[in-house]
C-alpha cells in the first residue's frame, strides 16, 4: 500500500511538471510541443488523482491556479526591498542629459546599457520561498503593495515552482502585468456582446481584472507576465555582473523576458533602440509607452544608487503622440455648451495611443474642407496623450467610388433651431439659445450671474443639479421654482433654498440692459447690450429690429446685428423671453435714443463720474440709470469729465473737479437730468 502511494505520488509530481512544462512552452515560449487534447488528459489525470488522495494537493499544484473562494479585501503586504519608480525622458536631449550624467557619475567615455521595451502594464513582485510562489503584490506606493497572490496565480505564464534543483530560500521578481492586445480585444468582443461595458485599452483591462476580489474572474481574463528585474534574493545562481545576464537567469528559471531586450553601448545606440521599437510598436503583441534604458554592469548601477525612489542608473525614453490608419464610417454633429455644431467623425475602432478610438473631432467645416475628408475614407488618426483624437489627413488613394462629401445641417440636430454660420467665423452655431437641452446650464448660468440677472446662489453645482433632474429646462422655469422642488436637490438646505429663491425673486426687477445680456445673445455682451437698451429702449423695439436698424446703434456692425436677428427669429426664444415677462421679470421701458428721433438726451456722449455716497441711489444704479441713457460713467476725474456726481464723504474727485471747474450734480441735480430725458422722450 504505501509503495502504492508512493508510485501515486512519484505520478502527481510527473504530471505536474509535466503540465508546468507545457503551460511554459504554450504561454511563454508560445512553442507548443504537446496536443492540446494531450494536455487536458494530464490535466484530467493530475485533477482526478488529487480528487481520490487529497492529502497529496499542495497549493503550487497547477489545479490550484483557479478555484479559490472570493476575498472580501485585499491584504497588504510590505516589499522585502522597495520596488523603483523610474524618470521619464520625453525626447533625445532628455535622454543625452540622462546618458551625460551617467558618464559624469561613472568617469567612462561610454556606458554599456541593457535596453528593454516598456511595458504599459501593472507593476507587481513575485515571492519565491524555496522555489515555490508564495505572494504577489501590487507595486502600491512602492514598500507596502496589496496581496494579489490568488489572482497571480491564475496566470499560467507564471511559474508555480521554479524549475530548479536547488532553489533559493527566498526570491523577489519584479515585472508587468499586462494584457496582450489580442485577448484584449477578444475581452472586449465579450463584453459588449454580453452587454457589459467595454475596457478603454489593454492596460484598464488588466488592472480591472488583476484587482478582482473574486480570483474566478481573472481566470476568465487571460493576463501575461514579463520580468524586468529583481527584488531580495538569496540566490547563489544568481549572476552578479550585468543586468542582462539577470533577465537571461530569469528567463532560465522560465519566466517571460520580453525578446526584445537587447544590449547596447552609447547615446546613440539608445535612440537608435528607440526608434526600432517605435517601428514595431504596431505589430508588438502588447501595449507599450517607451522604452527603458538601464545601466548594463551591476557594480556601475550600484555606484550611481538612487535620487530619492529612481535609479540614476535608469530611465524610460517614453513615446510621443501615435497614428493609425482607420475608415471614416459617418459624420455626426454634437452641441456644445455654447450652441457650437461640432462634427465629430464615428471611425471603425482602431487600436492608437493606447486606446482603443472610435471617434474624433474634425472642428468645424472649414477644417472639413481643408482636409479634404469625405464620408467612406481611410484617414489618419493621432491620439497624444491624453488629448481628444483627431483626424490627421485622408489617404486619397485608398477613397472608395462611393466616398461622400458631408453637408453640414441647417438646423440643430438637438432642438431643431435654424444653424447659422456668420461671415469671419469658423463654426456654426444653433441659435436656440433660450430653450436648445444641449446649452441649458450654460444659457441658465449665464443668465443667473452677476452681471446679468444677479441671482446669487445659483452656481454651477446647482444648475447641474437641477438641470440633469430635469426641474428647469429654461430661465423662465426659475421663476416658477418653488422651495419645495429645490428642497429636493441634494444636499440644499432649506436655508440656502429659501436665500436661493429670495435671490431669484429681487432678480425680477432688473434693467433692459441687464436683462438683454443675460438672454446670452451670440455677440452680445455686457457693453453692446448697454448700447441696445440705451438707444432702443425697449425689448420689443429690439425683438423686431432688423439688421440696418440695429446697425444704426453705434458700435454695432453685420456681425453683432445678424446674431440678434438670427435670436429672436426663433420662436422658441421669444416665448422664452414671453414667459419670463409673464413670471413678473420687468425694467424700465424708456423711448431710446435712436427712437426719439431728432430729440438728443441731455446725457447722450457726457462723461460722468461718482463720488461719495448718493443719498438714495446705489452707484450700481446711477450708473445704469446714466448709461441707459447714453451717458458714460468713468473712475477719474480730467478737463474732458461733464459731470461729476457728489454724494456724503466725496474723495478726492470733488476737489479735482473743483480745481478743474468741471460742472457738480448732486443726487437731485443728477435725478432731475435723468428725468428731463424722459421728459424730452415721451
Ligand atoms: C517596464 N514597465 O516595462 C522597469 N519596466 O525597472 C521595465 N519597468 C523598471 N523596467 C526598474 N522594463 C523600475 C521599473
Amino acid at each position: 500500500m504505501n509503495e502504492n502511494i508512493e508510485a501515486i505520488n512519484l505520478r502527481v509530481q510527473a504530471l505536474r511538471a509535466a503540465i508546468e512544462l507545457h503551460n511554459y512552452r504554450y504561454y511563454v515560449l508560445d512553442n507548443p510541443t504537446l496536443p492540446d487534447a494531450e494536455y487536458d488528459r494530464l490535466f484530467h489525470e493530475l485533477q482526478q488523482l488529487e480528487l481520490d488522495y487529497p492529502h497529496l494537493i499542495t497549493a503550487s499544484s497547477p489545479t490550484q491556479r483557479v478555484g479559490a473562494v472570493p476575498l472580501s479585501a485585499f491584504s497588504q503586504i510590505s516589499h522585502r526591498l522597495p520596488m523603483l519608480s523610474l524618470n521619464n525622458a520625453f525626447d533625445a536631449a532628455e535622454v543625452e542629459a540622462f546618458d551625460r550624467r551617467v558618464r559624469e557619475g561613472l568617469g567612462a567615455a561610454c556606458v554599456e546599457y541593457a535596453v528593454e521595451p516598456k511595458f504599459d502594464g501593472l507593476a507587481v513582485s513575485l515571492c519565491y520561498e524555496n522555489g515555490i510562489f508564495k505572494t504577489g503584490a501590487t507595486r502600491g506606493d512602492g514598500n507596502t503593495g496589496e496581496d494579489i497572490t490568488l489572482n497571480l496565480k491564475t496566470i499560467k505564464s507564471i511559474p508555480l515552482s521554479l524549475p530548479v534543483a536547488h532553489p533559493p530560500s527566498i526570491l523577489e521578481v519584479r515585472g508587468e502585468v499586462l494584457m496582450l492586445k489580442a485577448d484584449f480585444l477578444k475581452l472586449n468582443q465579450r463584453q459588449l456582446a454580453r452587454g457589459e461595458k467595454e475596457f478603454a485599452n489593454p492596460r484598464n483591462a488588466a488592472a480591472g481584472s488583476l484587482r478582482q476580489l473574486d480570483p474566478g474572474i481573472t481566470a476568465n481574463r487571460r493576463l501575461t507576465f514579463f520580468a524586468y528585474g529583481i527584488g531580495l534574493h538569496d540566490d547563489a545562481q544568481m549572476p552578479t555582473d550585468t543586468h542582462s545576464q539577470v533577465l537571461n537567469y530569469l528567463g532560465r528559471l522560465h519566466f517571460p523576458v520580453a525578446r526584445e531586450c537587447r544590449v547596447v553601448s552609447g547615446l546613440q545606440s539608445l535612440l537608435d533602440y528607440f526608434d526600432a521599437i517605435a517601428m514595431q510598436r504596431e505589430r508588438l503583441p502588447y501595449a507599450i509607452d517607451g522604452v527603458v534604458y538601464k545601466v548594463n554592469a551591476l557594480a556601475q548601477q550600484e555606484k550611481l544608487g538612487f535620487v530619492s525612489r529612481a535609479p540614476r542608473f535608469a530611465v524610460a525614453h517614453k513615446f510621443p503622440a501615435e497614428e493609425a490608419v482607420t475608415e471614416l464610417l459617418a459624420i455626426d454633429v454634437q452641441v456644445g455648451r455654447t450652441g457650437a455644431l461640432t462634427p465629430v467623425a464615428r471611425l471603425k475602432p482602431v487600436f492608437v495611443g493606447g486606446v482603443t478610438v472610435t471617434n474624433a473631432t474634425l472642428h468645424n467645416a472649414g477644417e472639413i474642407e481643408r482636409k479634404n475628408v469625405r464620408i467612406g475614407d481611410t484617414v489618419i488618426v493621432r491620439r497624444a496623450g491624453d488629448v481628444i483624437p483627431e483626424i490627421v489627413s485622408v489617404i486619397v488613394e485608398k477613397r472608395p467610388a462611393n466616398a461622400h462629401i458631408f453637408v453640414m445641417p441647417a438646423s440643430c440636430p438637438v432642438c431643431g433651431a435654424k444653424a447659422v454660420r456668420l461671415d469671419g467665423e469658423a463654426v456654426s452655431r444653433c441659435t436656440g439659445g433660450l430653450f436648445c437641452p444641449a446649452q441649458r446650464k450654460q444659457a441658465i448660468l449665464h443668465f443667473a450671474s452677476r452681471r446679468a440677472m444677479d441671482i446669487e446662489g445659483l452656481g454651477g453645482k446647482l444648475v447641474d443639479q437641477i438641470v440633469d433632474q430635469a426641474i428647469v429646462r429654461t430661465p423662465a422655469d426659475l421663476y416658477r421654482l418653488g422651495i419645495a422642488a429645490l428642497a429636493n436637490v441634494e444636499r440644499m438646505a432649506d436655508k440656502s433654498a429659501n436665500n436661493v429663491i429670495a435671490a431669484i425673486e429681487s432678480s425680477k426687477s432688473t434693467t433692459l440692459a441687464r436683462f438683454i445680456y443675460a438672454l446670452g445673445i451670440r455677440n452680445v455682451g455686457e457693453a453692446t447690450a448697454k448700447d441696445l437698451a440705451a438707444h432702443l429702449g425697449s425689448m420689443d423695439r429690439l425683438m423686431q429690429a432688423s439688421s440696418e436698424q440695429l446697425m444704426q446703434v453705434p458700435d454695432i456692425g453685420p456681425i453683432v446685428a445678424q446674431s440678434i436677428v438670427d435670436f429672436f427669429a426663433e420662436a422658441h426664444n421669444r416665448e422664452v423671453i414671453e414667459q419670463l415677462r409673464a413670471c413678473g421679470v420687468h425694467w424700465d421701458e424708456h423711448a431710446g435714443i435712436s427712437a426719439s428721433a431728432g430729440v438728443v438726451s441731455p446725457l447722450n456722449g457726457k462723461t460722468f463720474v461718482l463720488t461719495g455716497t448718493l443719498p438714495t441711489m446705489s452707484r450700481e444704479e446711477a450708473k445704469e440709470k446714466i448709461e441707459a441713457l447714453g451717458g458714460k460713467v468713468t473712475g477719474s476725474v480730467s478737463k474732458k469729465t461733464d459731470y461729476v456726481v457728489v454724494g456724503v464723504d466725496p474723495g478726492s474727485k470733488y476737489d479735482k473737479a473743483m480745481h478743474l471747474g468741471v460742472a457738480i450734480l448732486d443726487e437731485s441735480g443728477l435725478a432731475s437730468l435723468l428725468g428731463s430725458s424722459t421728459i424730452l422722450n415721451e
